[in-house]
């Protein structure tokens, strides 16, 4: 059997895997582990690698919509034929309407590994400043705030830690290779602190665990930082030498007594005051930030005074603490320059958000939906939808989907016929992470670069995502923009002035480690902050009108959406894990995953069932403002009474477990454009 080396990217986790290969198939797919841990950690997904790669559901070759006798059908079409018929259409949109009214969403999936800048590329060159990422109900929300106060988003030094908070994450589920290094700190005697509303798994492996009100964490983190202060538990060099605004932290967070405001959170001041105790004590310590605080309307300032208690405790870029990252040099191929001055994207009501990293790109996903319906600022006229699922995937779906319907053109690159694809007018059928070579995302940002490997050839006439933006931009006119003739060559010249090439990866599955680690780099380089320092008080969250400090003043923003009509609906409704077996909206087309996990649940306290005479495996209604869906109940105590843990990404499989039509998409977190899906009011009836 013949053996490759590749990085699967079936999710975010982007493991080192090794692929059995028999007559030029995929037959079996590992992950790689250095784990010394007694528990062997399992990734359903991979198991299932060759159903999902072979899937008889996969899009086969490109489709165009067409309409005969009033009826509409698919149309299957080589790919001269679909990029000419997209290429017509965008000049035709560019002419009349300009090209700003042409937009480029990236979901999670797309294309990890070019950091998206082949496709930035492509739209700075056509014109149009609109390529937008999710990452405004993701990670980049919470990475501009880590940035705002120390320059970087830090990783948590799981392996050499003493002291680990894992706060709203859940690295058994999303991150096997760091679920590992956890379990393995702990068992070399690292303390474990789980900061989430659900007695989760890593909860139950936890020395404390706060079972924190959801969306409470940033008032939480206030409270843990005035328990520092005023303990003198922080580390008095660092304060003195790096932080700058001491005294106004002080001053704001004197009024977070845990002994006054842990009621609020559900919480108890002393488990408060043990918990941060035993955090800022133990050296060194570091904190895991996750999803579960992004998704609330806080989610800046709850970053914000997340990172601060990194800061006041000494731990930024130690080892075993918060480690600053050390990227490696790369060329920035964005052609940013081609980029209209006089026409600002549609996301320029977040101007800080907009261009927090130049590598990351915008994530300001928060407006596509207003800018749609609107026409605010301009007209948008067409999506290219690239990697994502946003008619099961975007708060308020049924708001989304109004304004998808206002579009003359939607493109969609994906794997499946999803429930975007079939909204779509073009379909790009793309391949898997197994038969396409890119960079790994994490390689640009860290320093050990890694590639992602061809392992076989192209599924039928499916070209990976590199291709199809290549081609689509030749067949635009670009040639000159885009003279790479392979993905290598792109490759090579963005790590050229690394001197790594594509041949040399390959030679190296395990990647290149660029530099040593290094650890305390700020003494020599400083803060990448204005100041250099921390930013405990940031004067540019200040001259953008927003709080410089983190506070929590303002009431509305902490509580789950709908909060004012909490009188029907009482519980708070909390889109619940992502689950080993699925990627978000993905999979469920896979019977090796969906026979493990064949249908959704809603999770209910024993207290709320019984009030509502629901009993174990009812079906019941659960209802927003904004709509219903349907679900099987499980009386369970792993979440407190007055919230239900609803499950997230099965409206693929069927609309009526569309958690996204219960969400709002009114209300934005002001800096990063953020929607609330993690948490809304809601209510739960017994279906007849
Ligand atoms: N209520 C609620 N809403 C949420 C969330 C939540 O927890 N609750 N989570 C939010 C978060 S953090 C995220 S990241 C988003 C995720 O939202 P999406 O980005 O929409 O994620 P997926 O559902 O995984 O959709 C990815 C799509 O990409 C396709 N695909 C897979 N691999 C490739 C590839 O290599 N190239 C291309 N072109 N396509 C590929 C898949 O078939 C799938 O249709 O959802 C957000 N929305
Ligand atoms: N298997 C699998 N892996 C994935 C994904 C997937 O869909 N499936 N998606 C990928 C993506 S795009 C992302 S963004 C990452 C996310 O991965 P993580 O950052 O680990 O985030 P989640 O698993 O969404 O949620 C983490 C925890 O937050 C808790 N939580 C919910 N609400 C709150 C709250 O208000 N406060 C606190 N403190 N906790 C809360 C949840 O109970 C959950 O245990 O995973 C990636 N990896
Ligand atoms: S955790 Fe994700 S990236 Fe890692 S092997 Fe499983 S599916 Fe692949
Ligand atoms: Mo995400």
């Amino acid at each position: 059997m013949e053996k490759k080396h590749t990085t699967c990217c079936i999710c975010s986790a982007c493991c080192p895997v090794v692929v059995y290969l028999k007559n030029n198939k995929i037959t079996l797919v590992e992950r790689k582990t250095n784990a010394r841990i007694k528990e062997e950690y399992f990734c359903p997904k991979i198991k299932a690698a060759a159903q999902i790669v072979y899937s008889p559901n996969r899009l086969k070759t490109p489709m165009i919509k067409e309409k005969k006798d009033g009826k509409t059908f698919w149309q299957e079409v080589s790919w001269k034929t679909a990029l000419n018929r997209i290429t017509k259409k965008l000049n035709l949109l560019k002419k009349e309407y300009g090209a700003e009214s042409i937009c480029w969403l990236r979901g999670q999936a797309s294309d990890w590994g070019a950091v998206w800048h082949y496709a930035n590329r492509l739209m700075n060159v056509f014109g149009s400043p609109n390529i937008i990422g999710n990452g405004s109900v993701c990670h980049a929300a919470r990475d501009a705030n880590h940035t705002f106060t120390y320059g970087a988003m830090t990783n948590p030094d799981y392996k050499n830690s003493n002291c680990i908070i894992i706060w709203g994450r859940n690295d058994r589920d999303c991150k096997p290779p760091l679920y590992e290094e956890i379990v393995h700190a702990k068992e070399k005697g690292a303390k474990i602190i789980v900061i989430d509303p659900i007695q989760t798994k890593l909860a139950l492996l936890a020395d404390i665990w706060l079972q924190v009100k959801p969306g409470y964490d940033g008032i939480l983190a206030m409270s843990m930082i005035h328990v520092i202060i005023s303990e003198k538990l922080y580390d008095q060099d660092f304060v003195r030498d790096w932080t700058i605004g001491f005294n106004k932290l002080k001053d704001t967070t004197s009024h977070y007594i845990p002994e006054k405001i842990a009621k609020t959170m559900w919480l108890y001041p002393e488990k408060i005051r043990e918990s941060v105790r035993l955090y800022a004590k133990t050296k060194p310590a570091c904190i895991g930030d996750g999803n579960g605080i992004d998704m609330h309307l806080n989610v800046s300032q709850t970053s914000r005074a997340i990172s601060i208690l990194r800061a006041l405790t000494g731990n930024l870029d130690k080892k075993g603490g918060d480690l600053i990252p050390q990227p490696i040099p790369f060329k920035d191929i964005q052609l940013r320059e081609y980029s209209p001055k006089n026409i600002k994207p549609i996301t320029s009501e977040y101007p800080l958000f907009n261009q927090y990293d130049k590598n990351m790109g915008i994530h300001v996903m928060g407006t596509l939906t207003d800018a749609m319906l609107n026409e605010r600022p301009y007209p948008l006229k067409g999506l290219i939808i690239q990697g994502a699922n946003p008619a099961v995937t975007m708060a308020n779906s049924k708001r989304f989907l109004e304004a998808l319907a206002k579009l003359e053109l939607i493109v969609v690159i994906d794997l499946f016929m999803t429930q975007t694809a079939k909204l779509a007018d073009i379909v790009l059928p793309t391949t898997t992470s197994f038969e396409q070579t890119r960079l790994n995302l994490g390689s640009m940002y860290s320093n050990r670069v890694v590639l992602q490997n061809k392992t076989i050839k192209w599924f039928e006439n499916c070209w990976p995502d590199w291709k199809i933006i290549f081609e689509l931009a030749k067949k635009l006119g670009y040639e000159k923009e885009f003279p790479w003739n392979s993905v290598e060559e792109a490759i090579d010249e963005q790590l050229s002035p690394a001197a790594i090439t594509t041949e040399m990866l390959r030679q190296n599955p395990d990647g290149i480690l660029f530099q040593k680690t290094r650890y305390k780099k700020y003494i020599k380089q400083g803060f990448n902050t204005p100041t250099g320092k921390v930013e405990l008080y940031s004067a540019k969250l200040k001259k953008y009108g927003y709080s410089p400090v983190p506070d929590f003043q303002e009431v509305w923003k902490n509580q789950p959406s709908f909060y004012q009509e909490k009188t029907h609906f009482p519980l708070i409704g909390i889109s619940g894990k992502r689950s080993n077996n699925y990627v978000h909206s993905q999979f469920r087309n896979i019977p090796f995953l969906l026979k493990r996990e064949p249908e959704p649940f809603v999770d209910i306290h024993p207290k709320d069932a019984k009030k509502r005479n629901i009993s174990d495996s009812d079906k019941v209604t659960i209802e927003s403002p904004n709509g219903k869906i349907i679900m099987k109940a499980r009386i369970s105590n792993i979440v407190h009474s007055g919230s239900v843990r609803i499950a997230w990404g099965w409206g693929e499989y069927n609309s009526d477990y569309n958690l996204n039509k219960l969400t709002d998409d009114e209300q934005k977190d002001s800096i990063t454009s953020t929607t609330s899906n993690r948490t809304f009011m809601c209510n739960v009836v017994k279906t007849n």
